[in-house]
């Protein structure tokens, strides 16, 4: 599980955690894990997914230890809402770098795993930003269609393998971290984004879909998962009360 040391990652990690799943917990920052490695079945894993060198040395551990049978490539994260004529390229790519290499790294390194394993799972946390474009959006839309682009390819090209490939493609998600880094810690631009949404999805919401999909008889594979609050008819329809 990357990108595990908050929201949807850390959510995830717990709920398969509390179902007796061995959980390695992949993120950068070690201290937020050492929290969550207070729950049973979660072990820390400190690793840069877009440095290929830290990926293969925690590849390398993991199988020493057992392997895994399933990677859900998590991290990932916008910056900015800059229209395509004022986008920052070093934003763009930073995006690009978080929601295409790091999963294609993670991918690389752990896709032997998963074939010996014999019934394999990679699931990819895209977005519905994968699917529609938005103005503002550009750079982390162009991102999440790579991505979703690369997960439905994988798709193809695993079966022989029986690995399943899952996209779950969740729209907006009121965690503590997205949208704060999305508007560079700028709290008020952030919250802005739920206001008055009475019921937006949470982390743990999200985790249980993945916790659902991930848990289905292997031979199951959901190809693509799109999860909205009711609220959020689509990008352009969000039910806002009392503002
Ligand atoms: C987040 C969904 O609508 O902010 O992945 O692009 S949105």
């Amino acid at each position: 599980m990357t990108g595990a040391s908050s929201g949807i990652g850390a959510a995830t990690a717990r709920r398969l955690a509390t179902e007796g799943w061995r959980v390695y917990a992949v993120a950068r920052r070690a201290e937020k894990l050492e929290e969550l490695a207070e729950n049973e079945g979660i072990i820390p894993l400190v690793c840069d997914v877009t440095d290929p060198q830290q990926v293969s040395a925690a590849a390398e551990k993991i199988r020493a230890e057992g392997g895994i049978d399933t990677l859900i490539n998590n991290a990932g994260g916008a910056i900015g809402m800059d229209w395509v004529a004022d986008g920052d390229i070093d934003d763009w790519r930073w995006m690009y770098e978080v929601n295409v290499l790091g999963p294609v790294t993670m991918i690389q390194a752990f896709l032997p795993m998963l074939r010996d394993h014999g019934e394999g799972t990679i699931l990819n946390l895209t977005s519905t930003a994968g699917l529609v474009a938005y103005e503002g959006g550009a750079g982390y839309n162009a991102a999440k269609f790579g991505e979703h682009g690369l997960t439905w390819a994988l798709r193809l090209e695993e079966a022989e393998n029986n690995i399943r490939v899952v996209e779950v493609a969740p729209g907006m998600v009121k965690t503590e971290e997205f949208s704060a880094k999305r508007f560079g810690g700028d709290t008020a631009a952030a919250e802005k984004v739920y206001a008055g949404i009475e019921k937006p999805l949470l982390a743990e919401d999200v985790a249980e879909v993945i916790a659902s999909a991930v848990t289905l008889p292997h031979h199951v594979n959901l190809d693509q998962i799109i999860v909205r609050p009711v609220a959020e008819a689509a990008k352009h329809k969000v039910i806002r009360k009392g503002i």
